[in-house]
C-alpha cells in the first residue's frame, strides 16, 4: 500500500525540522510505502525552505507549495487531490505539524487500515489523559462540548471524536467516491462534514484512543471564527439530513390529498364508498411511490422497470403494518379509557406518528437501501 501523510503547514519553520526525523523513524517500522506530503501556503518564516532542505536527506519528503492562505480545509482538498491523482496514495492520512499528534501512533493507524477498516481517527477521549492538563478549563469544555453536542446533533453515537485532525482514510471506494469540491467549509470545519460523508457511504470506521499534545513549538494557526463555522457546518448537515423527511412528510400530505380526491369522484360518480376507497388507496400509494422515488429518495432513485416492479409490494406491504397496528392500536385505547372522540383520536394521532417513523425508517433501509454512485 502507499499511504501518504498530509501535514498542512503555516509558519512551522520550529516543527518540522524536529517531526521530518521522527516520521522517518516510525516509516521505518511499518511494511508499505510511506510518504509525507506537506502542504505549506507560502510560510513567511521559510518552511518552505526548511522543508526543501529536509528533503534532500529525506526522500519520503513531498511538498505542494500553495502561493496563498485559504483555509486548512482549502489546503486539505489540494493536498488529498494531489497525493490521490499524482502520487497514487491508497491511503491518506491527515496529521499537524506541531507534534500534538504523536508520530509514532501511525503504525496504529496503519494496522486498523490492514485488518479492514476504511477511516481511523485518533480520539482523545477514549482516555482520560487524551487532552492536555495544561490546557485553559474553557478549551477543555469546549472540546469535550463540541464532540458531545456534534454527536447529539448528528445522531452519530458510536463516535466520540469528531474535530481530532490525526485519520487515516482509505482512498478506493472512500474518498474517491467523495465530491472535495463541495465539502462545507474551507477552515478547520471541513473535518466535521468530510467525516460525516464518509459515515454516509458506510464506511468501516474505527476509533483509536491517541494523546493530544501540546505545541511544540510556534504559534497557534486556530482561527477565531473556528467555533461559529464548526457550529454552523454541524447545523448545515442536520438541516441537509432532514431535508429527505421534509419531502418524505410533504409526500405523505399529497398522497393523502390524492386519496380523498379521488375517493371523492369514484363515490359521487361510479363505484361504491367501499370500492372508491380501495381504489383511491392504491393509486395514491402509486403517486406516493413515484414522488419518494424521484424526489425524497431522488439520490437512491430505483431506475430500471424489473427494480421498480419488485419494491412496490413491499412498498405497499410496509406502508400497511403501521395502519394494522393504528388500527389495534385505536381499538385498545378505547377498551382501555373510553370510546370517546379524544381516546381514538389521540391514539390515531399516535399511531400516525409512529407510522410516519416506521415508513421513513423502513424506505430507507429496506426499499430504498442503495445508493446510486
Ligand atoms: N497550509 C496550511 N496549514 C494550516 C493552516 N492553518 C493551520 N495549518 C496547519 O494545520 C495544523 C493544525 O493547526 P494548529 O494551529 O496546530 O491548530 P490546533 O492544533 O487546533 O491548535 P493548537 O492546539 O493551538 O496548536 C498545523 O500544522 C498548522 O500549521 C492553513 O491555513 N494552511
Ligand atoms: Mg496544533
Amino acid at each position: 500500500m502507499k499511504i501518504i501523510v498530509i501535514i498542512p503547514t503555516y509558519n512551522e519553520a520550529e516543527n518540522v525540522n524536529r517531526l521530518v526525523p521522527l516520521l522517518a523513524e516510525e516509516f521505518k517500522n511499518i511494511p508499505h510505502e510511506m510518504r509525507a506530503l506537506f502542504v505549506d501556503d507560502s510560510s513567511p518564516d521559510g518552511t518552505g525552505d526548511i522543508l526543501e532542505k529536509l528533503k534532500a536527506n529525506y526522500p519520503f519528503v513531498n511538498i505542494l507549495t500553495r502561493t496563498k492562505k485559504t483555509g486548512l480545509g482549502a489546503a486539505y482538498v489540494d493536498g488529498f487531490k494531489h497525493a490521490i491523482n499524482v502520487m497514487g496514495a491508497d491511503v491518506v492520512m491527515e496529521m499537524d505539524a506541531d507534534l500534538q499528534h504523536d508520530p509514532k501512533d501511525i503504525s496504529r493507524f496503519v494496522k486498523e487500515i490492514e485488518a479492514g477498516y476504511d477511516f481511523v481517527i485518533g480520539s482523545r477521549y477514549l482516555d482520560k489523559d487524551g487532552i492536555p492538563r495544561e490546557w485553559a478549563f474553557y478549551r477543555k469544555f469546549l472540546s469535550w462540548g463540541g464532540n458531545i453536542f456534534t454527536r447529539i446533533v448528528l445522531g452519530l453515537f458510536s463516535q466520540t471524536e469528531f474535530s481530532n485532525g490525526y485519520r487515516a482514510t482509505r482512498v478506493k471506494g472512500v474518498l474517491d467516491r467523495i465530491d472535495l469540491g463541495t465539502l462545507m467549509s474551507n477552515g478547520f470545519a471541513y473535518k466535521f462534514d468530510l467525516l460525516y460523508k464518509i459515515h454516509k457511504l458506510g464506511a468501516k470506521m474505527k476509533e483509536i484512543p491517541v494523546k493530544f499534545g501540546l505545541r511544540d513549538g510556534g504559534k497557534s494557526k486556530m482561527e477565531q471564527n473556528n467555533f461559529m463555522e464548526s457550529l454552523r457546518v454541524v447545523l448545515l448537515i442536520r438541516v441537509r439530513e432532514s431535508q429527505r423527511f421534509l419531502k418524505f412528510i410533504t409526500v405523505g400530505f399529497i398522497g393523502l390529498g390524492v386519496d380523498g380526491l379521488i375517493f371523492n369522484l369514484l363515490r359521487i360518480s361510479i363505484l361504491p364508498s367501499d370500492y372508491s376507497s380501495a381504489a383511491s388507496g392504491f393509486i395514491a400509494m402509486i403517486t406516493t411511490f413515484v414522488l419518494n422515488n424521484t424526489w425524497s429518495f431522488k439520490d437512491k432513485k430505483l431506475k430500471s422497470v424489473n427494480e421498480k416492479f419488485k419494491a412496490f409490494p413491499l412498498y405497499v406491504l410496509i406502508s400497511y403494518i403501521p395502519i394494522v397496528f393504528r388500527s389495534w392500536l385505536i381499538g385498545v385505547a378505547v377498551r382501555m379509557f373510553s370510546d370517546t372522540a379524544l381516546v381514538a383520536n389521540a391514539a390515531l394521532f399516535i399511531g400516525v406518528v409512529i407510522g410516519t417513523l416506521w415508513n421513513f425508517i423502513f424506505y430507507s433501509k429496506v426499499v430504498w437501501r442503495k445508493k446510486n454512485i
